[in-house]
Order: structure tokens, then C-alpha cells, then sequence
């Protein structure tokens, strides 16, 4: 009995760490939050990559989202994936509007962070930095855990 507690103690804190390392963070800026920022392990060096999180407006006044950076990218910016003829294309976004109390989603097939011209592939289960600049509320730079190149959500 003893030694079954033992072990049911030891498989709770092993799941406890599952779930700490799984679980996003949130990150705060003045009136905005940055919801599990995550990113996409590259496939190759040379292949852009995507990263992706939620943005939620909790101010009274709209926001936008105006530059995207990442240390292992040269090149970074806001993208929407959109149907045209029947292709899925992407078109890039010079400023993302938050509304007042609005939530924006950043996920695979809609809107992304395109991290394009990779000096150092993003390698699974390491993390990597973005830093998002808004129009008003200024510049933060959130951790972002890189998963599976496949990955759908964070989770
Ligand atoms: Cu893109």
C-alpha cells in the first residue's frame, strides 16, 4: 500500500510537469495580453517557418499589432492565408487592428507570424523569442515554445 502511494505521488508529479511544460503562458502589455505564443519547428534551414498566439484587447481604446521579430529570422512579418481561385494564398499585413474587447486568434490556416530567411532552424522542444511591437501599447517580447512541425494547436 505504501509503496503504491509512492507511486501514485511520483505519477502526479511526473503529469504535474507534463502539464506545466504543456500548458501556455500569458503575457502582459498595458491593456493587451499575448495568449500561448508557440511556434513551428522548421522542416529545414533553408523552409520559412510560422509562429503563431491570441491577442486580446482589454482596453477601452483599439490597438494594432505593427512588427513582428524573431532572433532566428531575418525577415518576419504578420501574414493571412485566404482562398483565391481555389489556391490558398498569403497575404501579408502591414498592421493588425485589435478592436476594443476584441480576440484574435493566430493559427495555422489564417493569420500568422511568417518567420522567413531562418539563420538557425527553430529545433522541437526548444523555445524561441517574438518580439511584437503595438501602435500604442508598445513593444514586448513573449517566449515561445517550438513544437512539432505538424502541430496544429498548442496542447
Ligand atoms: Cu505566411
Amino acid at each position: 500500500m505504501k509503496k503504491l502511494r509512492g507511486v501514485l505521488v511520483s505519477l502526479a508529479i511526473t503529469l504535474g510537469i507534463v502539464a506545466q511544460a504543456s500548458a501556455g503562458e500569458t503575457f502582459v502589455l498595458g491593456q493587451i495580453e499575448i495568449i500561448e505564443p508557440w511556434a513551428r519547428a522548421s522542416i529545414s534551414a533553408t523552409r520559412p517557418s510560422a509562429a503563431y498566439f491570441t491577442i486580446r484587447n482589454n482596453g477601452t481604446e483599439s490597438d494594432s499589432l505593427i512588427s513582428v521579430a524573431n532572433p532566428n529570422a531575418k525577415m518576419s512579418s504578420i501574414h493571412n492565408s485566404t482562398m483565391a481561385d481555389g489556391a490558398m494564398i498569403m497575404v501579408p499585413v502591414d498592421s493588425l487592428e485589435i478592436l476594443s474587447g476584441q480576440t484574435i486568434t493566430l493559427k495555422p490556416g489564417g493569420l500568422h507570424v511568417m518567420l522567413m530567411k531562418l539563420g538557425t532552424p527553430l529545433k522541437e522542444g526548444e523555445s524561441t523569442e517574438l518580439e511584437l511591437t503595438f501602435e500604442k501599447a508598445g513593444k514586448v517580447t513573449v517566449q515561445t515554445p517550438i513544437l512539432a512541425p505538424g502541430a496544429r494547436e498548442m496542447n
